[in-house]
């Protein structure tokens, strides 16, 4: 749907350069919105950290955060992206009050607050990308997964960004937040009933409950037996039908300490994938 309004910046003020605490309170004051989704920009925040992250080719160190090539065609189109202009034009003010940060270190930045403001584990984070030009060279489309595959898709795509088994079902729990948009995705609905709370839900409710086919003209996705409101894709159902997945799922579920850890972990990797000179940890 249109946006809601754009609330004012808590700073309302030009920083120095460097000063990201100010950019942090900036990003906060923005989150919690009425009328938006279910009342926070968080998780589409998220998403866009992710997604302009996720792109990395550990081969040849392609892709990744640096450069914030999503400001651009074709990027911007990829179907994978639908929804994210929302992410992005919302973070427009705390550019334009904050000019000397970059997109990317912005963008990224955007996604840790966000996880650490609903709730999740504080996600290290470090400036130094820096933006690429219009016309600079982007990666091909397909880099991002697809939600209708399965687990060997989910190695081909994680292990290209050099993580591991256990780093892609951490990653997967961010689906605790958000939800599925029939005019972004095609798919519906949320995959907790506290999409704006970091937790270890998304792993509960990936065990407890019975996932069954979604009666419906959308694409395959699954609805919770008994109560009909929550939603999986077949992707995080390929989380319960592997082996190695499904451990450390019963493992995340069982031990939300262990997976803020290991979130935390992965998810500043994440972020840092494919960015060069940064300053030490
Ligand atoms: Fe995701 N994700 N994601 N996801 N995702 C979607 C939404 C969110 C996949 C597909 C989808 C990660 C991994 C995967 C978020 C964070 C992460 C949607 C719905 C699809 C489809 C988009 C829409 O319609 O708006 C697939 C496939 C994978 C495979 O691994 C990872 C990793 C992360 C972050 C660490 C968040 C957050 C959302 C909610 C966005 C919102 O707007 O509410």
């Amino acid at each position: 749907g249109p946006m809601a309004g754009i609330p004012a910046l808590a700073t309302g003020k030009r920083s120095v350069p460097g000063d990201y605490d100010a950019v942090r309170k900036d990003i906060s004051s923005i989150l919690d919105v009425d009328g938006y989704d279910d009342g926070s920009y968080g998780p589409v925040l998220v998403r866009l950290a992710w997604h302009t992250s996720g792109t990395y080719d550990k081969k040849d160190g392609s892709g990744g955060s640096n450069g914030a090539t999503m400001r651009f065609g074709p990027e911007c189109d990829w179907a994978a992206n639908a929804g994210l202009a929302t992410a992005r034009k919302l973070l427009e003010p705390i550019k334009a009050a904050h000019p000397w940060i970059s997109y990317g270190d912005l963008w990224t930045l955007a996604g840790a607050v966000a996880i650490e403001d609903m709730g999740g584990p504080t996600i290290p984070w470090r400036a130094g990308r820096v933006d690429a030009p219009d016309g600079s060279k982007i990666v091909p489309d397909g880099r991002l997964p697809d939600a209708t595959q399965g687990a060997k898709h989910l190695r081909d795509v994680f292990h290209r960004m050099g993580f591991d088994d256990k780093d892609i079902v951490a990653l997967s729990g961010a689906h605790t937040l958000g939800r599925c948009h029939t005019d972004r995705s095609g798919f519906s609905g949320p995959w907790t009933n506290a999409p704006t709370t970091f937790s270890n839900l998304y792993f509960q409710e990936l065990v407890n409950n019975k996932w069954v086919p979604k009666k419906w003209d959308g694409p395959l996705q699954y609805e919770d037996k008994a109560s009909k409101q929550l939603m999986m894709l077949p992707s995080d159902l390929a989380l319960l039908s592997d082996r190695t997945f499904k451990k450390y799922v019963y493992q995340y579920a069982k031990d939300e300490e262990a997976f803020f850890k290991d979130f935390a972990v992965a998810f500043s990797k994440l972020l840092e994938l494919g960015v060069p000179n940064l300053p030490p940890a």
